[in-house]
């Protein structure tokens, strides 16, 4: 059973975010999302629509996911790696090299994100169109 973890904070879920999963499911048999609190979120400078139950809700619907876990600090990757026996970590190429020091743990695998598409994206389009009075 090769167990593979990703993280994120998952807000407005789009296409990127399920090609990232899809390929992520498929490194391994079982794939744990470690999805952002809203607290990490503070911390990573960013405010998501969607509440943490509500973007877990959404991932635990997506069929290549096997478990959702709170990300809450930082630094717990490397504890969830060896909690959750964890043999490949995987991330998109947005974060190239920024988690090679989970190597020594186990594989580290930072995939193409999807081109032309991404959470900011759709709110800048959004107001663009007038669809959504300007988020602050
Ligand atoms: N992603 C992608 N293509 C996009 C947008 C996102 O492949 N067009 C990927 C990101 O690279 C990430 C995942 O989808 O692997 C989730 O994206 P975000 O929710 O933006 O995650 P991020 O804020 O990068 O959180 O501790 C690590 C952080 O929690 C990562």
């Amino acid at each position: 059973m090769k167990r593979v973890i990703t993280y994120g904070t998952y807000d407005l879920l789009h296409v990127g975010h399920i090609n990232l999963l899809r390929r992520a499911k498929a490194l391994g048999d079982y794939l744990i999302v470690a999805l952002s609190t809203d607290e990490i979120n503070e911390f990573k400078g960013k405010k998501a629509y969607h509440s943490y139950s509500e973007r877990k809700a959404m991932l635990e619907a997506i069929r290549y996911v096997d478990l959702v876990i709170p990300e809450a600090v930082w630094e717990q990757k490397a504890d969830d790696i060896v909690k959750y026996q964890v043999d490949v970590f995987v991330i998109g190429d947005d974060w190239q090299g920024e988690f090679d020091d989970l190597k020594q743990y186990c594989e580290v695998v930072y995939l193409p994100r999807t081109q032309g598409i991404s959470t900011t994206k759709i709110k800048q389009d959004l107001e663009k169109n007038g669809m959504i009075s300007k988020t602050k």
